[in-house]
């Protein structure tokens, strides 16, 4: 399914399918453009099928619920929800509109680089590992904000090419970027989420 969304000061187009012969995808995300603030999730629930699903959408709704809690604090309620489930990797992406500051926090393998207008991308360090419900730390990472950004999060669905960087360094819309992505990449044997965004110029 692709969907594409202009919301204020910036716009998003994501795509998500799930793995051939299964009727429910592990990734899971969410978006939203409050007053203050964008924030993004994706979560890849281990596995495959019903109990990935579970997992990741745990993370997710829980983030639809109270995307006004620091990242923090979301990171850490999302993997005490993971007592009793499969686990998942989740990145969460907060642009405070205001500060013009962005955090990026991260758990496990989500892909994610920001392109900056200059063509510069710049690619938050990951942390290993996924959520499992056992007590751990997060680390947040602030980034340089500028107008005109894009951004790519995506799960391993995504088996991304360096070739791809050309397409965000030219800067077309989202919208644009996605379909040629989707044009030019393999078909997977995965759940598959795409997440472009661009930060109005
Ligand atoms: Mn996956």
């Amino acid at each position: 399914m692709i969907e594409h969304q202009q919301l204020e000061g910036i716009e998003v187009s994501t795509y998500n399918v799930a793995k051939k012969g299964n009727w429910c995808s592990g990734d899971a995300f969410f978006l939203i453009r409050t007053e203050g603030y964008f924030l993004c999730a994706m979560a890849d629930g281990l596995g495959s099928g019903e109990e990935a699903n579970e997992a990741s959408d745990a993370a997710i709704s829980f983030i639809r619920s109270n995307h006004h809690l620091d990242v923090e604090t979301l990171m850490s309620e999302c993997n005490d929800l993971m007592w009793q489930k499969r686990g998942a990797v989740l990145t969460i992406i907060k642009l405070d509109m205001d500060t013009q500051e962005i955090i990026y926090c991260n758990v496990g393998n989500i892909g994610c680089i920001f392109y900056k207008p200059s063509g510069k991308l710049y690619r938050p360090v990951p942390s290993r590992g996924y959520l499992s419900g056992r007590k751990q730390n997060f680390r947040l990472q602030k980034l340089p904000f500028e107008k005109g950004m894009s951004f790519i999060l995506h799960s391993d669905g995504l088996d991304f090419d360096p070739y791809y960087h050309s397409l965000f360094t030219r800067m077309g819309s989202p919208k644009f970027i996605l379909q040629q992505l989707l044009d030019m990449m393999e078909i997977s044997d995965d759940d598959t989420t795409i997440m472009v965004g661009k930060i109005a110029s």
